[in-house]
C-alpha cells in the first residue's frame, strides 16, 4: 500500500507518520507539507534515511504537483490532514485558512480524482458542529454550525469532500475528532501553551471564565482511528471520533500547574476569544460500534505524560518557538495580558 498522508510534519500528521510506519511497516508514506510555521521536518528525523518515508515540500494547491507524486509513486490512498489549524490564527487573518482548507482541498480532490486515487480519507475536526450547551454530544447527523474562520474553512473542505463522494463516486470517508494533546503539538495550543509558560514562570492566560469545555483525545488514539477509518470506514460516510473525557480548561490548568509543582497564582484570566465555543462533546457510538475502535489512554495519565514529554523535550519546542512564533505570541496576548493585569 501506497499513502500519500498531507501536513505529514505537523502535530498530528507526524505521529501519524511515526504511527504507520509502526503498525504498517510495509507501506510506503509519502509525506507532502508546505512546512509553515507548523510543520517541523526536525520531529521526523528519526526516519531520515528510511527508505519507505518520502517526504516533498510543497503545497496541497498544487496540483500538478500532487498528480505527479499521485503516478510517481502509484499512490493508493490519501490521508488528508494538511491545513492550517489554529482558531486564533484564523481570527487575527482568515484569508490563508479559505486558500489552503478550502481550496487546498479541492485541488487536492480533483488530482485525486483525475489519477484514480481508491481512498481519500478526509481529516475533519468537531468544531464544523459548533457549540453545545450544557448537555448532549455531537452526532454525525447533528447540524453543522462553524463559529470560527477556521472552523467555516474545515466545513467548507469537509462537505466538498463529501461532495465528490455524492457526485463524483470518489471513495470519500470523512472523520471528525475532538480536541487532541500529546508530544509534538505546537506550543499555541492550550496544553503545550501551558506546559511551555509555565515552565518558564509567565502567566498563563486563561479565556473568559475558563469554564469552556473541550473533549480530549490523545494523539495516538486518533491516529488509531484514522487508520481503522481507512481500512474499514465505508464510502461516504462520516466517523467522528472521540474518548468521552471532557473537562474544562481550568480543570485543565490547574492540573498542569500541579504536575509541575508551579504556583495557581500564574493564572491570568484575560480576555475572551471572540466567538468562543463553549462547549464540545463527541459521541462517538458509531466508529465503536461499526469499526470497533476503541480508544486507549486515559485523560489524566496521558496529560501527565505529555507533561513529562515537554519537560524533557526543551530542545523540540526552544527551536520551534523562535521568532516567527513570537511575532504571533507578541500579537495575540500582549494587550489582552497588559488590559488585565
Ligand atoms: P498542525 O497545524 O500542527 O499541522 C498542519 C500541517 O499542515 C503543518 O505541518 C503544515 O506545514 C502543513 N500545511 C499547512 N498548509 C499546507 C499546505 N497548503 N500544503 C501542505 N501542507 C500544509 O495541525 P494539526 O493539529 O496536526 O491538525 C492536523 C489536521 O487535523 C488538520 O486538518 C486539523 O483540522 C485536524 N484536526 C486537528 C485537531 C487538533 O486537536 N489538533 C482535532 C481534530 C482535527
Ligand atoms: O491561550 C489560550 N487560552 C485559552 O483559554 C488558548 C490557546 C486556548 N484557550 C482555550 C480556548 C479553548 O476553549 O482553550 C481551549 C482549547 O483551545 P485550543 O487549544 O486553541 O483548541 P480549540 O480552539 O478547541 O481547537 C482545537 O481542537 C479542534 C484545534 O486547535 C483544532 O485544530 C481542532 O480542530
Amino acid at each position: 500500500m501506497n499513502v500519500l498522508v498531507t501536513g505529514g510534519c505537523g502535530f498530528i500528521g507526524s505521529n501519524l507518520v511515526k504511527y504507520l510506519r509502526r503498525e504498517r511497516p510495509d507501506w510506503k508514506i509519502v509525506n507532502l507539507d508546505k512546512l509553515t510555521y507548523a510543520g517541523n521536518l526536525e520531529t521526523l528525523a528519526d526516519l531520515e534515511g528510511d527508505p519507505r518515508h518520502v517526504f516533498v515540500r510543497g503545497d496541497i494547491a498544487n496540483r500538478e504537483l500532487v498528480e505527479h507524486l499521485i503516478v510517481q509513486h502509484g499512490i493508493d490512498a490519501v490521508m488528508h490532514l494538511a491545513a492550517e489549524s489554529h482558531v486564533d490564527r484564523s481570527i487575527l487573518g482568515p484569508e490563508v485558512f479559505i486558500h489552503t482548507n478550502v481550496l487546498g482541498t479541492q485541488q487536492l480532490l480533483e488530482a485525486c480524482r483525475a489519477r484514480g486515487v481508491k481512498r481519500f480519507l478526509m481529516v475533519s475536526t468537531d468544531e464544523v458542529y459548533g457549540s453545545l450547551g450544557p448537555t448532549g454530544a455531537f452526532t454525525e447527523t447533528s447540524p453543522l454550525q462553524p463559529s470560527s474562520p477556521y472552523s467555516a474553512s474545515k466545513t467548507s473542505s469537509d462537505l466538498v469532500a463529501l461532495a465528490y463522494h455524492h457526485t463524483f463516486k470518489m471513495d470519500v470517508v470523512v472523520t471528525r475528532c475532538s480536541n487532541n494533546y500529546g508530544r509534538y503539538q505546537f506550543p499555541e495550543k492550550l496544553i503545550p501553551l501551558m506546559v511551555v509558560n509555565a515552565l518558564h514562570d509567565k502567566p498563563l492566560p486563561v479565556y473568559g471564565d475558563g469554564a469552556n469545555v473541550r473533549d480530549w483525545l490523545h494523539v495516538d488514539d486518533h491516529c488509531q482511528g484514522l487508520l481503522v477509518a481507512l481500512e474499514k470506514g465505508r464510502a461516504g460516510e462520516v466517523y467522528n471520533i472521540g474518548g468521552g473525557s471532557e473537562r474544562r480548561n481550568i480543570e485543565i490548568v490547574k492540573g498542569i500547574l500541579g504536575l509541575l509543582k508551579k504556583p495557581e497564582s500564574l493564572i491570568q484570566y484575560v480576555a475572551d476569544r471572540p466567538g468562543h465555543d463553549r462547549r464540545y462533546a463527541i459521541d462517538p457510538t458509531k466508529i465503536r460500534t461499526e469499526l470497533g475502535y476503541q480508544p486507549k489512554h486515559t485523560f489524566e495519565q496521558g496529560l501527565a505524560e505529555t507533561v513529562t514529554w515537554y519537560v524533557e523535550n526543551r530542545a523540540w519546542w526552544e527551536r520551534v518557538t523562535s521568532g516567527a512564533y513570537r511575532q504571533y505570541f507578541d500579537t495575540q496576548y500582549k494587550a489582552r495580558l497588559q488590559g488585565r493585569g
